[in-house]
């Protein structure tokens, strides 16, 4: 019951959270549709255009369209409402692709190193993710190897606190590898847990903060064979494309195994989402859509597409 409560809870903030987005995308889809009597060149053009804006990408954009137009010649599409549920089916096929779970074993030490530029949610999300597994019964660990902004250790001892759970740390300006490495330590001398450690999402420039990071990740690895078992992204959807790039450049530098897409709250854009899954083949883990700490959730594109096609309330 509680947990029934708890999906209903948050597939309603998942709702409300892609308000704008359903708004941008949807009413200007359903206003194309219903000036349309028929299907024509026009009809695709103005569809085209409304993808486009809501950020759902060029490459499923393009998709979208060209198997739309083949069911026309098919016969398959009667008439433009058909079209809608194609656009869901269509959406909905190729998040399908990117829905993959954390894979969190229970008899092992699991490492998720959280990665991102400066603002993204990272440290936040990092709470979240640590109520989340928590309440789980899973032993977890927070690691404060954001050393670079003095805030910064500060603000992940208050996650720590508020979730009631251990925090490695040491003084400001210490080397981030050598936080990792009291971690990796203290994990292997206690019963498996998951650890998550908070990196800096900024330094003096950005080759500075790339190596940084392939620092941490290789004192990891020769540490603990497997580590990091989870190299997670932490994008904002407010940024839209901005977030594309920065998922090309962190998959080309450090490696990238798993995506958390934060403020879909806050946006038009969760077109977004649409666009990382068919352009980055990168799995989608979660989805934060505000601030409170029961607003991430495991990415599932089901609940996605019908939370983003549920009519809009009055
Ligand atoms: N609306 C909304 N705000 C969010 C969400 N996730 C994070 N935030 C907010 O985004 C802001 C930045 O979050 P942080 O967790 O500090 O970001 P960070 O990536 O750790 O930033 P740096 O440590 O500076 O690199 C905070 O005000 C968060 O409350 C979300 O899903 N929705
Ligand atoms: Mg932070």
């Amino acid at each position: 019951m509680e947990a029934e409560n708890g999906k209903k809870g948050f597939f309603d903030r998942l709702k409300s959270g892609l308000a704008k987005t359903r708004k941008l995308l949807l009413t200007d889809v359903d206003d194309i549709l219903l000036g349309s009597k028929e299907i024509d060149q026009a009809l695709f053009d103005e569809l085209e255009e409304a993808l486009i804006v809501a950020d759902v990408g060029p490459a499923f954009t393009a998709e979208l369209i060209e198997s739309l137009k083949e069911k026309v010649k098919r016969k398959e599409l009667a008439s433009p409402e058909v079209l809608k549920k194609v656009l869901r089916e269509t959406m909905r096929e190729i998040l399908l692709r990117n829905e993959a779970p954390l894979p969190i074993p229970t008899d092992k030490i699991y490492t998720i190193m959280v990665i991102g530029v400066n603002g993204t949610g990272k440290t936040t999300t990092i709470g979240k993710l640590a109520r989340n597994l928590k309440e789980e019964g899973r032993a977890v660990t927070l690691v404060a190897a954001d050393t670079f902004r003095a805030a910064a250790i500060e603000q992940l001892e208050v996650w720590a606190k508020r979730v009631n759970v251990p925090l490695i740390r040491q003084a400001a300006n210490a080397d981030p590898a050598a936080v990792v490495f009291d971690a990796i330590r203290a994990a292997k001398a206690g019963p498996p847990g998951v650890v998550i450690i908070d990196t800096a999402g900024r330094l003096h420039t950005k080759v500075n903060l790339m190596e940084e990071l392939k620092k941490m990740k290789r004192i990891m690895g020769r540490e603990l064979p497997g580590a990091p078992h989870e190299v997670l992204l932490v994008l904002d959807a407010t940024t839209g494309q901005n977030a594309i790039a920065q998922a090309k450049m962190f998959k080309d530098e450090i490696g990238v195994t798993g995506l958390i897409l934060t403020k879909l709250d806050g946006t038009s854009k969760g077109g977004v989402v649409v666009r990382i899954a068919k352009e980055l083949g990168i799995p989608l883990r979660y989805i934060g859509v505000g601030e409170q700490l029961d607003d991430l959730r495991p990415f599932r594109a089901e609940e996605f597409v019908e939370a983003l096609f549920a009519p809009n309330d009055r």
